[in-house]
């Protein structure tokens, strides 16, 4: 099975285990998925995220009640922690972030998962679990010599409480920390940054990586050989499935073997120039496009 059909099966399972209020199936699941060396991020960002707005469907259906949710809430932040118990981040960085839902908003998964995002990538920190009125959010940045604050708003009544926030930042020394601001409460806006008084806004979590280092000076990550390792087999993977071409096809055509192709599909090969080559022709597609970075 590819990659991605992989990947839609464990989201349909974890999804069921939520609604079913399985903790230890939906444990499984995640395991599972780690030993197949699923990285951390699409565990994230394409099984738990989904599956969450999946319940929210649910419950505005009425299929699943509060308490259904709320569980499957629950069970989600226990996934996470053990999630982050098996992250090696990429790097100390030296650089800290505190992260928070805005105050009065009790969507609390988007700004654990941006918390979650900087870990893994290096930074320390401190990730405060429901929203903090903005005086207090600021002195504990401050104490905690944070370079930068994260927050996340899902719902856009509570926008005029990001503004506290900077309003507060700003009245630090220039040395203050960075302000970043994200969530789905963006969507139902096309304000920018600075309406709201904050360094920078981020659409997504990937992108808001990039952006808080930059905020803070630190250059862009370089990816590590696991990541560059899966970004080429996503790419075999996604040019070999929009040619219609089974693995066993693609194996044919390069002269390589099917398990072969299925590991680097997996990321989990460390492929050979001359691999690469005879895929990139059997895909007829340039080396150079195979190999750029992720
Ligand atoms: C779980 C849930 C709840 C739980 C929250 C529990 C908890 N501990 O988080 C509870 C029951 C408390 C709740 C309450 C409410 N909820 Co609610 N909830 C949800 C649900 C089902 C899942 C949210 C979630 O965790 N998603 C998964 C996370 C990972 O996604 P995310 O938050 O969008 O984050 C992603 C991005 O936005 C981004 N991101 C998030 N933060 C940040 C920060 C930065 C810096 C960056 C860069 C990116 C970023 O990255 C994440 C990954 O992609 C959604 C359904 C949905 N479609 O999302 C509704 C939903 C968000 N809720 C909704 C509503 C309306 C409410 C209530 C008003 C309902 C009510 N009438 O009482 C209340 C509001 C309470 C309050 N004051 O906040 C609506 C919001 C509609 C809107 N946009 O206005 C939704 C969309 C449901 C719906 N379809 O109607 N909710």
């Amino acid at each position: 099975m590819d990659v991605e059909n992989r990947l839609k099966q464990d989201r349909d399972r974890y999804s069921l285990a939520l609604i079913q209020g399985e903790a230890v199936l939906a444990r499984s699941v995640i395991s599972e998925a780690l030993s197949r060396n699923t990285s951390h991020a699409r565990i994230l960002l394409e099984i738990l995220a989904p599956s969450l707005i999946k319940i929210g469907e649910l419950w505005h259906e009425g299929v699943i009640n509060v308490a259904q949710e709320h569980l499957a809430t629950t069970i989600t932040m226990e996934t996470m922690d053990f999630l982050r118990d098996t992250v090696a981040p990429r790097s100390n960085l030296g650089v800290r972030a505190v992260v928070t839902p805005v105050e009065g908003d009790q969507h609390n998964i988007g700004a654990r998962m941006i918390a979650d995002f900087l870990h893994m990538d290096g930074w320390d920190v401190d990730f405060l679990g429901s929203g903090t009125p903005a005086g207090d959010l600021v002195d504990f940045a401050q104490s905690r010599g944070a370079d930068l604050v994260a927050l996340s708003s899902t719902l856009p009544e509570f926008l005029p409480n990001v503004e506290a926030v900077a309003d507060r930042i700003h009245r630090l020394p220039p040395t203050r920390p960075k302000l970043l601001l994200g969530g789905g409460a963006l969507e139902m806006t096309n304000e920018d940054a600075e309406i709201f008084g904050c360094d920078a806004v981020a659409s997504n979590i990937l992108e808001a990586v990039s952006v808080a280092r930059s905020l803070v000076g630190l250059t862009q990550a370089k990816p590590t050989l696991e990541e560059q390792l899966a970004s080429i087999g996503r790419k075999i993977n996604a040019t070999r499935t929009s040619r219609k071409m089974t693995q066993q096809q693609l194996a044919d055509a390069s002269g390589l073997e099917r398990t072969y192709i299925s590991l680097i599909e997996n990321g989990r090969q460390n492929l050979t120039i001359e691999a690469a080559l005879k895929i990139a022709n059997a895909l007829e597609v340039s080396t150079s496009d195979l190999l750029s970075q992720p």
